[in-house]
């Protein structure tokens, strides 16, 4: 199976794609949709994607899939090894909340189209990272708890999961809206373990060859 990611170096939904399929091991094609200079709106993109948003992942034969949870719980399916959910109900329920809380209730706060909205209604650049510091800084007060509980060494026990594959780039976000991490130390250990892991290190933004 050949697969293609489409995805942007420093955009955190197709970033956790990548810790994803990093973590699997599987190889894939990489197409860089530029989202700063509004490739994601071209004609030819929304027919990958129609919600002109990425990542979105093509599996072959003309198929592709949107919405990074949607992807990562496809890889989980079809690659089950490494698993990226634990064996037990209430540990796939604990890993889903702590992606849900990431990907549903706090990014979509601070995504390019939201901050790009808050400039159009006459937000300077401070008040806009203002506003995305001040939706982070929420979401990570509710999870630090959570992993400085049921983490041990990574968000959700002692091996790398859907939650990570969200907290990581949420962290990395949270570094470009000047979000101050001594506050969450748990979180900081989880991201600072992140740095030394394969997976994590290619799934790098810096690593992608659209970085800027
Ligand atoms: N819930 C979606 C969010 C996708 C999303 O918002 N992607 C961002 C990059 S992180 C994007 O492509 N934004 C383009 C824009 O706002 O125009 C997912 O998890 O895939």
């Amino acid at each position: 199976m050949s697969l293609t990611l489409y995805g942007y170096w420093r955009a955190t939904a197709p970033y956790r794609v990548r810790i994803g399929l990093a973590l699997k091991g599987l190889a894939y094609d990489y197409r860089a949709v530029n989202l700063a200079g509004g490739d994601q709106h071209a004609e030819d993109y929304r027919a990958v994607n129609a919600q002109a948003l990425t990542p979105a992942l093509g599996i072959g034969a003309g198929v592709f899939l949107n919405q990074s949870l949607a992807i990562l719980e496809w890889l989980d399916e079809t690659h089950p090894e490494p698993p990226l959910l634990p064996g037990d109900a209430l540990g796939r329920a604990r890993v889903r909340a702590i992606a849900g809380m990431i990907a549903c209730d706090m990014h979509p706060l601070n995504n390019l189209r939201v901050l790009q909205e808050l400039a159009r209604r006459g937000q300077d650049e401070d008040a806009r990272n203002a506003w995305a510091r001040r939706w982070i800084e929420d979401g990570f007060k509710a999870l630090e708890p959570m992993v400085a509980a049921e983490g041990r060494g990574w968000a959700y026990g002692d091996t790398p999961t859907l939650a990570d594959c969200c907290l990581i780039p949420q962290v990395f976000s949270a570094g470009r809206f000047g979000v101050d991490m001594s506050a969450f130390p748990a979180i900081a250990a989880i991201a600072a373990r992140a740095e030394g892991h394969p997976a994590f290190q290619a799934a790098h933004p810096s690593r992608q060859p659209d970085a800027v």
